[in-house]
């Protein structure tokens, strides 16, 4: 345990930060930040490193969800040892989108046996779906190709966000 511990804090873990424009990818990495520091962004994407509990740093790529730059997504993939998917909980017209755009991104072969923490964001939002029901609307019943967990998150309140990425860590840990 303490060894699989100093792999997260010797050199951060890369973690890809994905989904849909507009379902809150940059907002949970500022709230991971700090809201107080600024996210640098490089070209066309952000990355920050954050260290979201005790010890386990995360570098994250944010690489952008505008249907032109999705196709991008893929040459990311290299080093990366969990997926953060975002999903707007509270955009029913978007879901479809967005569950397509997880299961084609996850037939890369590169992302063989890469944990994914999806975070049902905009908890807060009153028209949230709950994660029960955007478990079933997306039907991760049927993502058996790799190890998932949802988390009920809001990127904006903090509710649910380091709760997250404990469990990515948990995942990469154990995926050792
Ligand atoms: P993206 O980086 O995935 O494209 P952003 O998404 O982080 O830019 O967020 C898109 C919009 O959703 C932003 O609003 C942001 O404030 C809002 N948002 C993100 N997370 C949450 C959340 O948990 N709850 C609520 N209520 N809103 C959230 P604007 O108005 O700036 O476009
Ligand atoms: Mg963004």
């Amino acid at each position: 345990m303490g060894s699989m511990c100093s792999v997260l804090s010797k050199q951060p873990a890369k973690i890809l930060v994905l989904g849909i424009d507009g379902a809150g990818k940059t907002s949970l990495l500022y709230t991971l930040k700090g809201n107080n520091d600024m996210i640098s962004p490089t070209v066309g994407f952000n990355v920050e490193t954050v260290e979201p509990l005790e010890g386990v740093f995360f570098e994250l790529f944010d690489v952008g969800g505008t249907e032109k730059v999705r196709n991008l997504w893929i040459h990311h993939i290299e080093n990366t040892k969990g997926l953060v998917y975002v999903v707007d909980s509270n955009d029913e017209e978007q879901i479809e989108e967005s569950r397509k755009e997880l299961f084609k991104f996850l037939k890369n072969e590169e992302m063989k046996g890469i944990p994914i923490v999806i975070i049902a964001n905009k908890q807060d939002l009153p028209n949230a779906l709950s994660t029960t029901d955007l478990t079933n609307r997306m039907g991760f019943h049927t993502l058996t190709s790799h190890r998932w967990h949802i988390q009920a998150a809001s990127a904006t309140t903090g509710e649910g966000v380091f709760e997250s990425m404990k469990k990515m860590s948990n995942m990469i840990k154990r995926s050792k």
